[in-house]
């Protein structure tokens, strides 16, 4: 690296993620080195030191997508400057969330750090079935693919793509990443549903190992034994609660009321990766102030009691409107969910949250304006604002009920008790969701995506299973 102070003044705003002088530090540089240097000997090292502090733990999330926002911006501005041929890329990805799946957010900050440190990126968007995927990479020959998936249903998608770019001669690298995706399952798999490389990454910084040949893809730990299942104690009779009323009620809540009942720890930790601490208390005051100013204040919610019994061992029907709904609940480890209601009739609360469309849009603006912080900052406030919503929602109907403490366990679609996300669309129905805009999609996922569906199983002897 140039020892020359512009060069520093560059490098040092990159690591700062302080774009204010920018465009005087890259005039006074250009004067000095060719676009072409600028770029590739000191924005490029620059955030490649981004990355090792990083993964030192010596850089927190936000502040790696700060460095990234400059080096957006620096580029933008040399862009006029930088000869058409000859610019080193580090290698390129096709980038998709494949069909079925919405869920944006992953891909786009892989696309964000990928982008940034010279690769070239050509993001697809989201809901990418096998031959969009095919016809892209013939058009723009990718040295890697980047799949995509936030559940478990699109990893299963995962492996279409993988088989159908294979009957197309694709043969390009493929790396696959995403929440509920895991090393194991690329392993058996994905990697023989394809001819060309599968390999797993965690996140952008193990991908861009993988693409410049320096780390092999890990191999999958060892299975852990599966912990023997308890067996489940008997279920006895419980007296039937008594709702208030049956059917749907609307419920809101402001962001001043949904505040308090966020959880800090999980937004700055899990959701930010960021230590708690004054800064990421800036953070959250700053994307509080933002949701204002955007009017994202006001957090609407339905819920409700209906009429159901169990049928067989492991199925709820619901009668609501004259109309029956049968909900599956496969027995793990010895319980299913039904067991915790009556035959002869029973109520069963549910409910809807969402965040709304307007935090939607705004993560929108925010990615589409390069503001990449901002981005995660919001997606991530959104997310535990979805979560409090439902805690507040959980709350409500165990007054209602009048449960003991620590009565009335929350459960969701898509999770172990509760597998079938479609039953999100049931769920939708029942409620009439589409009073506060949120709808299914053709995925069984809730749209806008920041949103929660639950029911609370009142039985005293449930347990999260
Ligand atoms: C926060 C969260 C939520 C939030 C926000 C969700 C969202 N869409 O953003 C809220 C509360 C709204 C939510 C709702 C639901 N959720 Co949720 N949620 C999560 C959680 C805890 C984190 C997801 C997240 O946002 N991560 C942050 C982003 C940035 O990470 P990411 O997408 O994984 O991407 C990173 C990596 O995976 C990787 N990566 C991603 N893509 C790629 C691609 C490449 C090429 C590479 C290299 C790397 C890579 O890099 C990214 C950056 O580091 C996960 C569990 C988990 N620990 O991951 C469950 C999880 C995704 N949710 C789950 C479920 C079931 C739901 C609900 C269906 C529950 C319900 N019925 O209400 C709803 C769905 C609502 C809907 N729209 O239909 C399940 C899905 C399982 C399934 N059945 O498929 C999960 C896996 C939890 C679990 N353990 O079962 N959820």
């Amino acid at each position: 690296m140039t020892a020359n102070p512009w060069a520093q003044g560059l490098r040092a705003a990159v690591l700062d993620g302080n774009a204010a002088a920018l465009e005087k530090d890259l005039d006074l540089l250009a004067g000095r080195m060719p676009a072409l240097a600028i770029v590739n000997d000191v924005l490029l090292p620059a955030m490649a030191e981004v990355g090792r502090l990083f993964e030192k733990g010596m850089m927190q999330l936000p502040f790696v997508l700060q460095a990234a926002e400059v080096v957006k911006a620096a580029l933008d501005l040399l862009e006029p400057r930088l000869p058409k041929a000859g610019r080193r890329l580090r290698g390129s990805m096709l980038l998709a969330t494949v069909k079925g799946d919405v869920h944006d957010i992953g891909k786009n900050l892989i696309d964000i750090i990928l982008r940034s440190n010279g690769f070239r990126v050509v993001n697809l968007g989201v809901n990418q079935g096998g031959e969009e995927i095919a016809a892209a990479v013939r058009r723009h020959r990718p040295g890697h693919v980047g799949l995509s998936a936030l559940l478990v249903r699109s990893t299963l998608e995962m492996e279409n793509v993988l088989r159908h770019l294979r009957g197309e001669g694709v043969r390009v690298p493929v790396i696959c990443g995403g929440a509920a995706l895991t090393p194991a399952f690329v392993d058996t798999a994905l990697k023989p549903a394809y001819e060309g490389k599968v390999a797993y990454a965690a996140d952008a910084f193990a991908a861009m190992k993988i693409m410049s040949g320096k780390e092999a893809a890990k191999p999958a730990p060892a299975g852990g034994r599966p912990a023997k299942a308890k067996a489940p104690a008997a279920v006895k009779a419980a007296a039937p609660v008594k709702p208030p009323f049956r059917g749907p009620r609307l419920a809101r809540w402001t962001l001043d009321e949904l505040l308090p009942l966020v959880d800090r720890r999980v937004l700055f930790k899990a959701r930010w990766q960021m230590r708690p601490g004054p800064k990421a208390e800036r953070f959250l005051a700053e994307t509080v102030a933002l949701l204002r100013e955007r009017k994202i204040d006001r957090f609407a919610a339905l819920y409700g009691y209906f009429r159901c019994s169990r049928r067989g061992d492991d199925r709820l029907v619901i009668e609501h409107g004259g109309r029956k709904t049968v909900i599956e609940l496969p027995r793990r480890e010895g319980i299913s969910l039904a067991d915790y209601f009556a035959p002869e009739g029973d109520a069963l609360p549910l409910f809807i949250a969402t965040c709304g469309a307007g935090m939607a849009a705004l993560e929108k603006e925010l990615y589409a304006s390069d503001r990449y912080s901002r981005y995660l900052l919001a997606h991530g406030l959104g997310a535990q604002l979805a979560e409090a919503l439902a805690a507040a929602l959980h709350e409500r109907i165990r007054c209602d009920l009048g449960l003991a403490a620590r009565q009335g366990r929350r459960f969701s679609p898509g999770f172990p008790a509760w597998p079938a996300l479609s039953d999100q669309r049931k769920i939708v129905r029942l409620l009439d969701a589409g009073r506060i805009g949120v709808a299914v999609n053709k995925g069984d996922q809730l749209v806008p995506e920041l949103s929660v569906s639950a029911m609370v199983v009142s039985h005293p002897q449930a347990v999260y299973f």
